[in-house]
C-alpha cells in the first residue's frame, strides 16, 4: 500500500455492500449484504489493496471509513432530499423506466437532474481522494453515469471502468432524455464501458455517433481528447453471472433439500409447482405471468390443487408511485384468482411479499418444477441463472423471456415473448408437461453454459479489459 488511505483498486457503487444493524441495546454494527458482486470482487479487493465507495443506506448520517470482513469501505453521505431526488427520482423514476423501454412513463424533472449531477460529483470527489496514483476505479451502474468524466477531469492518471447493470435503450427512446448529451459525455470518461448484451453496447455506440459524431468501430470509440488527439474507449458486452459454486453448494446441503421437500408437502404435494422470484418491479412481467396462469386455470388446462404458482415478490422502491400502483394491481389479481380457484386447503397462487434468506430461495428453486422468468425487459436476470445453478439433479424447466439478457446465453430454456399471452401459456404448459428426459437434456445444456461463465470469470474479464486499456496509456 502506498499510503494508509490510498487504494489501488476501487469499486464505486450507489450502495455499499453492507447493511447497518442496530441491536436492541442500541449498538450499531455492519453486516455484509450478500450479493454476487461482493463475492466476485472480494478476492480482487484483498489481492490488490482495494476499497469500496458507496452510500451506507441511511439518510443524513456521517460514517467514517471502516473495514468490514477485510474490505475497506468509504461511505458517501446522502441527505434525505438527495435520496428523494437523485435516487428515487432521477435514478428510479427517470433512468430506470427510460432504459427499460419506457414500460412505465419516465418522469423528467430538472431538480432531480441537478441532484443527480451533485451526487455524482460527490462520488467522483470521494474516488479521486482515495485513489492511489495510477489506480483502477470500477464504477457500477446507472446511478453513477457521470462519475467517469468527473473523475477523469480530476485524475487523468487513473484507469476507469464503468459497468451498466441494466439495458441501454435504442436511440429512439434514449433521445427522449433531456440530458442525453451530458450522460453520454459522462460515460465516455471511462476507458472501458461494459454492458450486459451485445445489443446494449450497439445501442450505446449508435447514441454516441448520433449525438457526437465520433468514429466507432466495435468495440472501440475514438473520443477527441481536446488537444487535437484522441483516446480510445472500449464499449462492449460483459454478461454478468452468479457465484455458481456457492449456489450449488447450498443446494446440496441436506437441510436445504429437506426444506424443499417440506415446501412441497406444505403445498399439498401438487404435481406441478411453478415459481416466480422477482423484486416487485414493473419490468419483471409479473402481471403477464399472472394473466397467463389465470387463463390456464379458467380454460381448465391447469387445475388448482394439481398446480400451484408460488410468487415471491420482494419489496422494492416502495416510495415510488409506479411501484405502489403495481403492487395494488398484482395483489388485486392474486386475490381474484385465489378467490375464483383456491380451495380451503390449497391456494392457486401462494403470493409472498417478503425478502427471504438465500437458503430459503434455494429450497424454493429446488422445489419448483417450472421456473417462470417473464421480464418485459431485464439487463440480465440473475434468478434464471440461480435456478439453473441449483438444479444439480438436472430436473426443472426454465421458461425465459427473450427480453432478459440471460436469453442470449440460456438458449436451451423455453424462450418466450411475454407480451404474447397465448405463446406464454403454451410454454408454461409445455414446461409443466415436459418429459423428464427432455428436462434433463435441456437442464444439462443450461448448466454447462452457466458454469462456463460464472461471476468471477465476468469480473476477471472486465478487470483484464481495464488493465489492457491502462497499459495502452
Ligand atoms: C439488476 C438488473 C441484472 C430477490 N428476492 C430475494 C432475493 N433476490 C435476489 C435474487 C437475485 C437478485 O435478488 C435479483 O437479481 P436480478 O438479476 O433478477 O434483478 P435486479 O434486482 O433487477 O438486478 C438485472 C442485475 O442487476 C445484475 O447485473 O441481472 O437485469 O435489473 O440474485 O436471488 N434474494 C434473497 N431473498 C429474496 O427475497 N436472498
Amino acid at each position: 500500500m502506498t499510503d494508509p488511505d490510498l487504494y489501488d483498486f476501487i469499486v464505486v457503487s450507489n450502495r455499499l455492500p453492507v447493511d447497518r444493524v442496530v441491536d436492541p441495546d442500541g449498538t450499531e454494527s455492519w453486516r455484509r449484504s450478500p450479493g454476487g458482486l461482493v463475492t466476485a470482487l472480494e478476492p480482487v479487493m484483498r489481492a490488490s489493496d482495494g476499497a469500496w465507495i458507496g452510500w451506507a443506506g441511511a439518510p443524513d448520517i456521517d460514517v467514517e471509513p471502516f473495514t468490514a470482513d477485510e474490505i475497506a469501505l468509504v461511505p458517501v453521505r446522502l441527505t434525505a432530499l438527495e435520496i428523494e431526488r437523485y435516487y428515487e427520482g432521477f435514478s428510479n423514476d427517470t433512468l430506470w423506466p427510460l432504459y427499460h423501454d419506457v414500460i412505465a412513463p419516465p418522469s423528467f424533472h430538472r431538480e432531480w437532474w441537478d441532484s443527480y449531477v451533485e451526487v455524482n460529483q460527490r462520488f467522483a470527489d470521494a474516488s479521486a481522494r482515495v485513489a492511489a496514483p495510477g489506480a483502477t476505479v470500477w464504477v457500477q451502474d446507472y446511478q453513477l453515469q457521470l462519475v467517469p468524466k468527473m473523475l477523469r477531469e480530476q485524475r487523468p492518471d487513473l484507469t476507469i471502468g464503468f459497468f451498466n447493470h441494466i439495458p441501454f435503450p435504442p436511440y429512439g427512446i434514449y433521445a427522449q432524455l433531456p440530458w442525453r448529451k451530458q450522460v453520454i459525455e459522462g460515460l465516455l470518461g471511462a476507458d472501458v464501458i461494459g454492458f450486459q448484451r451485445v445489443a446494449d453496447a450497439g445501442n450505446f455506440s449508435r447514441a454516441v455517433r448520433r449525438l457526437y459524431g465520433y468514429a466507432t468501430k466495435a468495440p472501440e470509440i475514438r473520443v477527441p481528447d481536446g488537444e487535437g488527439g484522441s483516446r480510445t474507449v472500449v464499449a462492449k458486452a460483459f454478461p454478468i453471472s452468479i457465484d455458481v459454486e456457492g449456489f450449488e453448494e447450498i443446494a446440496r446441503r441436506p437441510e436445504v433439500q429437506a426444506r424443499a421437500q417440506q415446501i412441497r408437502d406444505e403445498l399439498g404435494n401438487p404435481s406441478t409447482i411453478m415459481l416466480g422470484v422477482d423484486r416487485l418491479d414493473y419490468t419483471k412481467g409479473i402481471r403477464h405471468r399472472l394473466k397467463a396462469f389465470g387463463e390456464l386455470l379458467r380454460d381448465g388446462e391447469l387445475r388448482a390443487g394439481e398446480t400451484v404458482l408460488v410468487q415471491v415478490a420482494s419489496p422494492s422502491r416502495e416510495r415510488v408511485e409506479a411501484y405502489m400502483q403495481l403492487r395494488d394491481e398484482i395483489e388485486l389479481t392474486v386475490g381474484r384468482l385465489n378467490g375464483d380457484y383456491a380451495t380451503i386447503s390449497q391456494p392457486a397462487i401462494s403470493y409472498l411479499h417478503h425478502g427471504y434468506p438465500r437458503e430459503e430461495m434455494v429450497a424454493l428453486y429446488l422445489a419448483a418444477d417450472v421456473m417462470l422468468v417473464t421480464a418485459l425487459r431485464d439487463g440480465m436476470n440473475l434468478v434464471a441463472k440461480e435456478y439453473v445453478a441449483c438444479r444439480h439433479d438436472e430436473g426443472g424447466a426454465l421458461v425465459l423471456s427473450e427480453f432478459a439478457g440471460a436469453a442470449d446465453e440460456l438458449k436451451n430454456a423455453l424462450l418466450v415473448n411475454p407480451h404474447d399471452i397465448d405463446g406464454l401459456k403454451e410454454a408454461m404448459l409445455q414446461a409443466a408437461r415436459m418429459s423428464s428426459r427432455e428436462r434433463t437434456t435441456r437442464m444439462r445444456a443450461l448448466r454447462r453454459r452457466v458454469r462456463e461463465n460464472d461471476v468471477s470469470r465476468w469480473s476477471q474479464s472486465f478487470i483484464d479489459a481495464m488493465r489492457h486499456a491502462g497499459s495502452r496509456g
